[in-house]
């Protein structure tokens, strides 16, 4: 019996293995050379603890991360003068003078203090190889299919390799050194770290390394971070020397390293990480390594496997990966774009598990005590990009810990509300922190913008239309209603149009004129509220709750300012037509586009907004940076659009894209990479949900802006609004069949082209469609195998 497991266990891990497979091929990031620098360096986390692999033959570096180290302590930064001086900002900004407005801000009203806390490093792992600086048959890869990082090598004919990974069942980061030669293996292993001040410590039959995070509001930082090596050999022998693991002549070696911060939630950091790495390290150390493996990529897998994307492949693909990044066009190499979209997915598993923190700008991986813009989050776009493709791509799960922070920010911003506006619910600004600070920071131009924490309640609200979790919505719609609360009481009418709108705001980041942005009822304010407001009113429909609060929600909803087109056939971004005298026409926010998406209040239905959200996309122009591009990629397929959502995409990847495929901003920031998976997404389909009755339906479109460049390919599973799981085929630029699940049993409009069913769908079926959007028997039997019966 023991026997026949463990030959189930050898089975599963070869063929789980990293260089099994030849058709998760296009699931391989690959290289022919040791990183040099860390964009170059490949990404592995389990959702809390990351780390960046170099595959440095003769001087390997990992370099690591624990998801809760950052600098600073708990703190809430209201301001108690900042309430008085808002009637006067108001008054300024309405009676146009914005740059009075603005200053005054500055002075009075920002956050104290006015920035927040920076992400940490927290350790760096060295493992010096003496003898392997030279070497030849070198090979790296990443394999998103299990989630491990393999280097191989050869010096003096002795094949040398690497397994590296962080598990999340068993809590650290396992490397695996062989040799096919016995006694091969000698090596050094220490930490270091960037931090000036860090402790090396030797600690029973471990190395260990302590690090403190950077000061913030007070000079010295509250939290520690505790990291522990622990050296198992089989063969060979280990000395400890000098807080230095020596290993000489072993046969194979695994290295588990953990790592943990007193960080216990944003108010309380009194937890004991040395007694929780220690444990473990402990529990890790007696599972066999085959077995830790195992359990690594099943667990990878459970996430990774739910969807598969196909759009061809071409002798490109056999390039090694940072080649094939310079030379992309989506034609040239359709493969590029599906191993970047899967790369999207692989990043979301391994930075954002549920009850770890949300991925941040840099996700999970940064190297620096001082990371561009604090590698904080970043919610005027950034961390919501992130998350775009959570549902549609089937990994609702990872979505969940923004969940927790957008709880967390409904209690600290609370305070800002009250303390800071006068006003009863929550309020966060532009930026948050591990500490959840929701103060306006960084200068009023940037920060005063009071709609962050509205826009991320919307997430709350997808995750209700993808999986109908009713329980869920209870949880979050306290936390809606005290977003909304605030803006009932922060809306002001505005003098001379009479509308409801924000003020003081800013349209993110963008100047009206000069250097001022400070204005009153920026389009994007309004979109987002209207959306908070409705969705506030569905949900409390639906849970049959708060039947003053909705009356009150509608009678403010219908006194929003429209969404208006100015002179150039453009959708204003501000409340007047100024967009083309605006200083930085081509600017890289396009704000007042959140309403083509992420949102859905523009669409074909509605013909002249829908124009005008094109031309005002036209106005802004193909360029930016990261993100931007990534945004602009959904915004072209949200306007059907499919060969320049394409362009965007091949100028994304080709110019914008480091040679381990993280996305460059400059420098490296994560949202673009998400942004643009969640962009070949939309461009293959599209959902949107639809209430009858307060019941939730889904709306799928198929294919909708499918581009020229992939005329044959398929996508299976995804997820879409109303709680239904997609499989599309095409063929020559049209559809071949889709296979549509209906999880929940809830009505369905279903287009493709310009033809619409619906269709009262039953919990549990499956239907099949051809591209007449006829149910199709016998395409199902012949394609599908044994999958799920067609009704008819
Ligand atoms: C926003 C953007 C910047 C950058 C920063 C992290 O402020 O305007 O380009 O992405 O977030």
């Amino acid at each position: 019996m023991t026997n026949f497991k463990n030959l189930c266990l050898v089975l599963t891990v070869f063929f789980l293995s990293p260089f099994c497979s030849a058709a998760s091929d296009s699931l391989i990031l690959r290289y022919d050379k040791p990183a040099a620098e860390w964009v170059e360096a490949l990404p592995i986390g389990n959702g809390r603890l990351g780390a960046m692999v170099f595959g440095k033959t003769a001087d390997e570096t990992i370099q690591f991360n624990e998801d809760t180290f950052w600098g600073g302590s708990p703190y809430n930064p209201v301001n108690p003068q900042a309430q008085a001086a808002l009637p006067q900002a108001r008054q300024l900004v309405f009676e146009g003078k914005n740059e009075q407005a603005q200053k005054l801000i500055d002075e009075k009203m920002m956050a104290v203090p006015s920035y927040q806390a920076k992400y940490q490093p927290a350790g760096l792992l060295k493992l010096a190889f003496p003898g392997h600086e030279n070497f030849t048959n070198y090979r790296r890869q990443l394999n998103l299919n299990t989630a491990v990082v393999t280097i191989e090598y050869k010096v003096d004919d002795v094949k040398f390799g690497r397994r590296i990974f962080s598990s999340p069942i068993d809590n650290c980061i396992v490397i695996e050194l062989t040799a096919d030669e016995p006694n091969s293996i000698n090596f050094i292993a220490s930490f270091d770290a960037v931090q000036e001040v860090k402790d090396l410590k030797t600690e029973d039959d471990c190395i260990s390394l302590q690090v403190y995070g950077a000061g913030h509001h007070k000079a010295v930082g509250d939290l520690r971070c505790y990291s522990r090596l622990k050296i198992l050999t089989n063969g060979g022998d280990v000395k400890l020397d000098d807080n230095k693991f020596i290993v000489t002549n072993a046969d194979s070696v695994v290295l588990l390293l953990a790592s943990a911060t007193t960080f216990v939630n944003y108010k309380d950091v009194t937890g004991d990480p040395a007694a929780i790495v220690k444990k473990q390290l402990t529990a890790a150390a007696e599972k066999p390594f085959d077995q830790i493996l195992t359990d690594h990529i099943k667990a990878h897998q459970r996430l990774f496997s739910r969807v598969s994307i196909d759009l061809g492949s071409t002798p490109d693909s056999n390039l090694p990966t940072d080649k094939r990044i310079k030379a992309f066009t989506s034609a040239k190499d359709p493969d590029l774009a599906e191993l970047y979209f899967q790369f999207g997915r692989y990043l979301l598993i391994s930075c954002s598990r549920p009850g770890c923190q949300p991925a941040n700008l840099q996700g999970l991986w940064n190297d620096s005590v001082d990371p561009p813009w604090y590698s904080k989050y970043t919610v005027n776009i950034n961390t919501e990009m992130n998350y775009w493709p959570a549902e549609p791509t089937n990994l609702s799960e990872c979505h969940e810990p923004l969940f927790t922070l957008i709880k967390d920010i409904s209690h600290t911003g609370k305070k800002t509300a009250s303390v800071n506006y006068g006003a009863r619910g929550w309020v966060c600004h532009h930026n948050t922190d591990l500490w959840r600070a929701t103060g306006p920071i960084d200068s009023a131009f940037y920060g005063f913008w009071p709609t962050g924490g509205a826009w991320l309640c919307q997430h709350l609200w997808y995750h209700y239309e993808y999986t109908g979790d009713k329980k869920f919505l209870e949880s979050a719609y306290p936390v809606m209603k005290g977003a909304a609360q605030f803006f009932v009481d922060t809306l002001v009418e505005h003098p001379k149009y009479k509308w409801l709108v924000t003020c003081p705001s800013v349209s993110p980041e963008n100047a009206m004129f000069d250097t001022v942005s400070i204005c009153a009822g920026p389009t994007m304010d309004i979109q987002i509220i209207r959306d908070l407001f409705n969705n506030c009113i569905t949900a409390s429909q639906i849970l049959d709750v708060d039947p003053d609060f909705r009356k009150t929600l509608v009678e403010k909803r219908d006194r929003l300012a429209p969404m208006q087109i100015g002179k150039a056939g453009q959708l204003q971004e501000w409340l007047e037509d100024i967009d083309l005298s605006a200083p930085e026409p081509e600017h890289r926010h396009v704000s007042h586009l959140y309403g083509l998406f992420p949102s859905s209040q523009m669409s074909k239905d509605t013909p002249e907004l829908f124009a005008a959200a094109s031309k005002s996309l036209q106005l802004r122009g193909d360029g930016g940076t990261g993100w931007s591009k990534a945004w602009k990629i959904n915004l072209w397929a949200r306007l059907l659009k499919g060969d320049h959502a394409c362009k965007m995409l091949t100028s994304l990847i080709s110019t914008g894209t480091y040679p381990n495929m993280f996305d460059a901003h400059p420098p490296f920031q994560i949202d673009g990479n998400f942004g643009a998976t969640s962009g070949i997404c939309e461009m293959l389909m599209q959902s949107y949900s639809r209430f009858e009755n307060n019941k939730l339906g889904g709306e799928i479109i198929l294919l909708p802006a499918l581009p020229s460049a992939w005329p044959n390919g398929s996508i299976k599973g995804l997820r879409a609004r109303g709680g239904f799981e997609i499989d599309i085929e095409w063929k020559n630029g049209k559809l071949e069949l889709a296979r549509i699940k209906s999880l929940l049993g809830n009505p369905l409009k279903l287009s493709y082209g310009d033809k619409s069913i619906e269709v009262q769908t039953e919990k549990g079926r499956t239907y099949i469609y051809n591209d007449k959007l006829e149910l199709h028997l016998k395409v199902e039997v012949k394609k599908l195998g044994n999958r799920d019966s067609n009704p008819n």
